[in-house]
């Protein structure tokens, strides 16, 4: 209940807010619009996150205030004093990232807000919505229990922020009438112009980020007759423009454009193994899929981390699709590889077959 959330809040003086590492766009707004209300009602607050914020939150007003945790003592200090630690927009104390043991084992009450599935239950107190659209629509209805009043502009324009991003401009399926009314509340507090705020969002992208999504695009795959699209971003492809991972954001969103497709899959390759988002629509629905390679997320955005090099990555998760999706009978059928134009093994899939065979040679000569 949002309402003993707000006792709780309201009988704390020093509050301490993380969210997740590699923040988006609903982990840090939602994380300066409690923040920002919290010291209008006279609050002590200290944002502490293991990442910083992407290059395109950075203008929001607060954002200059979001500390990188170094566990120096000074941060300890504020930890162990910190009466509430509230969690925005994760459940999970490893994606909370490095400051996320010391966020678990301090002894303030901890609270959480958010909207993933699975939670861990180390929380004291809980406002978790499954079905909520962002974290931040969670974060205003405790503000709107609390007194909505005393929501500033700025705070407004985080909540705003962090909505928008996470319902991908209001056109996701948890997009309701009601949410729509929160956004207005949000546009009158924070008098926004809504057509710059999406501006400082979305269109402040190097024309880097624009040679690597061309990049990207060319390494779309369809498989199991369509239902599922693939990109690939790999290392190389990302020292040789110079870009960096965050700039490839949303990128995925371009594959389910595609009328067949319903589930798709971006795998980002980095120096430790390969990232993959999957993001789905309608009947299909990707978190367990994640959660099979220790992943999690929403029923239609999950990710998960694979200690695999792009292409193997590419090869398990997709070979798991038949599992986890309602696929179309007669596409789960020929062991259900990438669409081949002529039924011949494509060079990936030949030289990776050629690396099994290599690698069985090598075992029999042992
Ligand atoms: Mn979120």
């Amino acid at each position: 209940m949002p309402a003993s959330i707000v006792s709780v809040l309201r009988d704390a003086q020093n509050i301490v807010i993380s969210t997740h590492s590699r923040p988006d766009g609903d982990a840090i707004g939602s994380q300066l619009g409690l923040g920002l209300y919290l010291q209008a009602q006279g609050k002590d607050v200290t944002f502490l996150n293991s990442d910083p914020a992407p290059y395109n939150m950075e203008w929001l007003v607060g954002a200059d205030q979001i500390q990188i945790y170094d566990g120096s003592l000074a941060q300890l200090e504020v930890l162990q004093a910190a009466d509430v630690l509230v969690v925005v927009d994760t459940n999970t104390v490893g994606r909370l990232g490095e400051v996320g043991k010391s966020i678990r084992n301090a002894p303030g009450e901890k609270v959480i807000i958010d909207h993933h599935t699975d939670p861990e239950t180390w929380f004291d107190h809980t406002w978790i919505r499954e079905t909520a659209s962002s974290a931040a629509e969670l974060v205003y209805e405790i503000i709107q229990e609390w007194d909505s009043s005393m929501l500033s502009a700025d705070a407004a324009q985080a909540l705003y922020v962090a909505i928008m991003t996470d319902t991908g401009s209001f056109r996701f399926s948890n997009v309701s009438a009601g949410l729509h009314r929160t956004v207005a509340d949000l546009i009158e507090h924070g008098k926004l112009d809504v057509s710059k705020v999406y501006g400082e969002v979305y269109e402040k992208r190097s024309a880097d980020a624009i040679q690597l999504l061309s990049k990207v695009l060319s390494t779309m795959k369809m498989w199991y007759d369509g239902q599922v699209g693939t990109m690939g971003i790999s290392r190389r492809m990302l020292q040789d423009i110079g870009a960096s991972t965050g700039e490839a954001e949303g990128f995925v969103n371009h594959l389910l454009t595609i009328e067949t497709v319903r589930a798709a899959v971006m795998f980002t390759e980095t120096a430790r193994g390969t990232k993959a988002s999957f993001r789905s629509k309608e009947d299909f629905e990707v978190h367990k899929w994640a959660a099979s390679f220790g992943g999690g997320g929403h029923r239609y955005a999950a990710g998960a981390f694979l200690k695999d090099d792009l292409d193997d990555a590419v090869r398990k998760v997709m070979a798991a699709a038949p599992k986890y999706l309602p696929l179309a009978d007669d596409a789960e059928g020929s062991d259900s590889g990438a669409t081949s134009q002529d039924g011949e093994l494509n060079d990936e899939d030949a030289a990776y077959l050629e690396s099994l065979q290599k690698l069985q040679k090598k075992f029999r000569s042992i």
